[in-house]
This record gives structure tokens, sequence and C-alpha cells, in this order.
């Protein structure tokens, strides 16, 4: 199914194999040097959905080639099983980032894989070690200023949930409706050379009922983190990627999401310090088209 890289029933069979040899095949996009990456203590992403359209390919590439960390954690919905089965998409890109993820394990990093309800069929693994990645249910991560995190995917709360069960519903109709035009948009953005636009990212912010449901989430989750006793969570799942302060019992406790490469491209990282920070990809790949315009052109720079 997934050629060279793993190969596996993920219907009945669920089994994994066969990782790739790294020398041998080599990406169809090719890496960019490891040296001139920056480096973080620890990156989080997750809902990258490989094995749909809606996945964003093309930045997390250049993500992944752009940033190096001590630890990875890839908290949930990497692969998407639910529509793999339905439908089978694997582009080459696709592969690029397996290749680049068991690379990234190969040189050093400490990969810890969440998987979430998407690629639920991979939680059988819990506790094993695949190419270098760890297969966890949840982690507990430390930052270097001490703070205790819990690191989960998030789709353990939707039960919690099930009063906002109708808006799911609609809500993942809509949202393919809305993704199938995010990329017609995008792809017109691109062709006028215009830098890469959220479409739900701003729907998200102007409808009120998924503002209610993100908010209530986002609290059910972080009490849940408190009872547990840590200083905060990190999660994924809603792609909404977001920090957020609770207070439960008088103990101040932190929300992060790591978003998504679906539409808002987004990840987490832990600075050497231990301070966090969401980075928006588009954002960041906007920003070196234009240093590197003004690079280029002097006269830019100097009336900019
Ligand atoms: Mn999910």
């Amino acid at each position: 199914m997934f050629g060279s890289y793993l190969e596996g029933d993920f219907g009945n069979g669920r089994q994994v194999s066969a990782f790739p040899d790294l020398e041998r095949h080599q990406p169809s996009v090719p890496e960019r040097s490891p040296e001139k990456r920056r480096t973080y203590r620890t990156v989080w992403i997750s809902d990258v959905h490989l094995g749909t359209k809606g996945c964003n390919a093309e930045l997390l590439i250049d993500f992944l080639d752009s940033v190096d960390s001590e630890t990875m954690y890839l908290v949930g919905d990497i692969i998407d099983g639910w529509r793999l089965k339905k439908r089978f998409y694997w582009p080459d890109a696709h592969n690029d980032i397996v290749w680049r993820l068991l690379k990234r394990a190969k040189r050093g990093t400490r990969i810890v894989y969440i998987p979430g309800n998407h690629d639920e069929m991979f939680r059988q693994f819990t506790g094993m070690h695949f190419g270098g990645i760890e297969i966890r249910r949840a982690a507990f991560h430390d930052t270097a200023d001490g703070r205790r995190l819990m690191v989960l995917h998030g789709d353990e709360f939707d039960a919690v949930m099930l009063s906002h069960r109708w808006l799911a519903f609609l809500g993942d109709a809509l949202y393919h409706f809305m993704m199938g035009l995010n990329r017609w948009v995008n792809a017109a953005r691109k062709a006028l050379g215009l830098p890469y636009w959220s479409l739900s990212k701003m729907a998200k912010h102007k409808v009120k009922n998924a503002v209610e449901f993100i908010g209530k989430y986002e609290e059910v989750v972080a009490r849940a983190a408190a009872e547990r006793g840590v200083d905060g969570v990190v999660c994924g799942h809603i792609h909404t990627a977001e920090h957020r302060m609770f207070v439960q019992d008088g103990k101040s406790i932190e929300y992060w999401n790591d978003g998504d490469w679906v539409e808002g491209c987004n990840a987490l990282v832990e600075h050497a310090d231990g301070r966090m920070e969401i980075l928006n990809w588009p954002e960041v790949v906007a920003a070196r088209k234009e240093a590197e315009l003004q690079g280029a052109e002097p006269g830019v720079a100097a009336a900019a």
C-alpha cells in the first residue's frame, strides 16, 4: 500500500513492515542540507493527514527541511487511515515526509509518535519502536525550565463533548467542502504570486458555534490536565493552534494546541530555555521570500 515505505493492510491485517532503505530510496523532493536548520529543543506537529488531498505536503517538507530538534512529538492523525480505506491517495510527496521523519530519527532526533483517531491502527503498537520512532498512547514532557506537560492527541475528550456532536457532523461535511475551496483559492493565489491563506482559520474566528466549541474543548482538556497534576497540556485534533492559560484550584494550567498541516500549517516549538512558541509556517515562508526579494533588490529594502 505504501510502496517500499510502509507495507501492510490498514483495514483488517493491521500490520506494518518493511521500512525503507534510506540511502537507496531518495525522496522525490531532494532534502535541503541539514546544516542550515533552526534548532529547537522540542518540536510538536500533528494532524498532517497523509493520504488525503488536504495534507499540505509542500509546506511540511519545507518545514522539515528548515527545522531540527532534540525531540519531536508527532501528536496524532499523521496518516489518515480512515480516508485511505475509502479512497487510496498517496503521492510521492507523502512518501517524502515519511522518509524525512525516518531519516530524522536515524540522525538522532528522539521521535515520539502518539497516534490519533485517524491513525488509531497504530495505537496497538504502543510501547514499540519502528525505525527509531517510539509509539506511545500519551507522553509527559519536561521543559527546560522544569514544567511538566502532558502530550496527547486529544480525541479522548470527544466523548465529553457529546452535546456538541451535531456540530461535529455538520462540521465534517462543511470542513471537507471548505478544504476543497481552500485548495482552489490557494492554487489561484499561488498562480498570482500571493502567499498562502487559510480560509477555515478565518471561518473559525467568525462562526460563533465553532468558537464556542473550540473554547469549551480547550477548557475540558486543560481541566483534565490539571487533574493529572501537570503544569500543562499539548494536544492537536481540533486543527486550531492555540495557547491559553486556565486556572484550576488556584493553580495555572497552560493549554497548547500545535494546530495542523491541512490548512493552518502550524507547529509548536520549545526553545533551549523552555520558552514555547507556535510557528505559523506560511508566515515564515512569506517572510523568507520577502527577505530574499529584498536581498535581490537592495533598492526595495532601503525603501521599506
Ligand atoms: Mn484527530
